[in-house]
């Protein structure tokens, strides 16, 4: 059985880095899709010069070429442009608009079934303008955000239990921005709610909140420290952890930016919720029940999300 192809579109930092782990992790075969020349194929070529050392049988590639990416079983975007200090998400939203329409362009001639699984900023409305300009079905593609946001709280609250990370489950919801949400009362050590470790001892609400805060301003915690640009390991690992379980069909429960139409209360939208990752994309979006403080922050957190949906409408008409 021939290997999986695994297209990524953008070979920056985030790029280069999601083509290393697939190739780690054999995947699938790599193609690097850039417009700046040389980049994708020096990547590619010293990625795969790694393979004798890094143990790994796969086949790396670079190009300038869409035609390149025919037949791909998973598209990873990271197109565009990266926050610098001092920019949000949302400045980003004019250039990356752009990016994102010939890149959806290019996706839909050449691998229409593929499972595209979007990065570039700022996601929320990015993935929906993907999906808009490829016009792939809405359950193959889906933003990443959600398994790196949770990555982050998860890593925060292991180090103030001193647990293994493994052992706390994170759950967040809502946009990839300053509103997200994280539940901390469907986060557990084990599965023991975090209220109930407060209760114990374990923590005190203070440090929880300062948690919380901490993973909301997580992505710029990182640009403020790199200054030329942002994360891009954690972001890859996060969608690489995407894309095995679509292409292992493992029906991970995953958070992801996906298309919701009835659950929530929305209609037709595309936000961070639960959802199950097999081979039939975003197979399941997964409701729970929210309280009202809950509610009013997810509610929010769409309002957000809306705004800069309508943003791209108004910048590009085709989008209305
Ligand atoms: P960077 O290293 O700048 O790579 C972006 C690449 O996109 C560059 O190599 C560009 O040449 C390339 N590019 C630009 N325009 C095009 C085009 N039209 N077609 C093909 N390639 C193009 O950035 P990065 O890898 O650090 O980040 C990529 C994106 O991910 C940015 O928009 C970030 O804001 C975003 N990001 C998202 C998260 C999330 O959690 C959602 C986290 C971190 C970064």
């Amino acid at each position: 059985m021939a290997r999986p192809k695994i297209a990524l579109i953008g070979a920056g930092q985030i790029g280069g880095t999601l083509a290393h782990l697939a190739a780690l992790k054999e995947l699938g075969d790599v193609v690097l899709f850039d417009i700046a020349e040389g980049t994708p194929e020096g990547k590619a070529l010293d990625i795969a010069e790694s393979g004798p050392a890094g143990k790994f049988d796969a086949t790396l590639s670079g190009t300038q070429d869409y035609a390149d990416i025919a037949g791909a079983d998973v598209c990873i975007v990271t197109a565009g442009v990266a926050r610098k200090p001092g920019m949000s998400r949302d400045d980003l939203l004019g250039i990356n608009l752009k990016v994102m329409k010939s890149v959806g362009e290019g996706i839909a001639a050449h691998a229409p079934d593929a499972f595209v699984i979007c990065i570039t900023n700022p996601l929320d409305a990015m993935v929906w303008a993907l999906r808009e300009f490829s016009g792939l079905p809405h359950e193959k593609v889906c933003g990443m955000a959600g398994v790196l946001d949770s990555a982050r709280f998860r890593h925060f609250l292991a180090s103030e239990f001193n647990v293994s990370m493994k052992d706390v489950t994170a759950f967040v919801l809502g946009g990839h921005g300053d509103t997200m949400v994280p539940l901390v009362r469907y986060s557990t050590v084990a599965g023991i709610p975090l209220p109930d470790l407060v209760k114990m001892g374990w923590t005190s609400q203070e440090k929880l909140d300062a948690i919380v805060q901490r993973t909301r301003d997580g992505g710029a915690e990182i640009v403020g420290l790199l200054k030329t640009g942002s994360a891009f390991y954690a972001p890859a690992t996060s969608a690489i952890e995407m894309a095995e379980s679509y292409l292992k069909d493992q029906k991970r429960v995953l958070p992801c930016a996906a298309y919701v139409d009835g659950a929530y209360g929305l209609d037709g939208f595309y936000v961070g919720v639960p959802t199950v990752i097999g081979a039939g994309g975003v197979e399941r979006v997964v409701e729970i029940s929210m309280n009202k403080d809950e509610q009013a922050m997810f509610d929010n957190s769409v309002k957000a999300v809306k705004g800069l949906v309508d943003a791209c409408k108004g910048i590009d008409s085709s989008l209305s």
